[in-house]
């Protein structure tokens, strides 16, 4: 029997556990990361809705160089295998290009 109340405070205990850890999940949970892939000189997904706090976080797939220009982002060169990051703040709408391949556009919308 005692051995049972042990493994019954051991569970309660990881429970209790759990929740205190959810507690504190909220803050990091709130702001979410998104991928853009940049394959086959394509933005993949080419329009994406963030909200302010959110980062996006994009990669390139490709062998040849590429950037992401547009309003706050500006990414420079970003090699094949880089990524560029970007964390959302103002509510906006956000075309940006390749400048390297201007055929190559897409777009970010901010939203609350
Ligand atoms: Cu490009």
């Amino acid at each position: 029997m005692a051995r049972m109340a042990r493994a019954a405070a051991l569970v309660v205990a990881a429970l209790l556990f759990a929740l205190l850890s959810c507690e504190k999940a909220p803050v990091t949970t709130l702001a979410r990361s998104h991928q853009v892939r940049i394959v086959d000189m394509k933005f993949e997904p080419d329009s994406l809705t963030v909200h302010p706090g959110d980062t996006v976080i994009w990669t390139n797939e490709d062998m040849v160089a590429h950037t992401v220009v547009g309003g706050p982002l500006q990414s420079g060169s970003i090699a094949g295998g880089q990524t560029y990051q970007w964390t959302a703040k103002e509510p906006a709408d956000i075309p940006y290009v390749c400048t390297l391949h201007p055929m190559m556009s897409a777009s970010v919308t901010v939203r609350r």
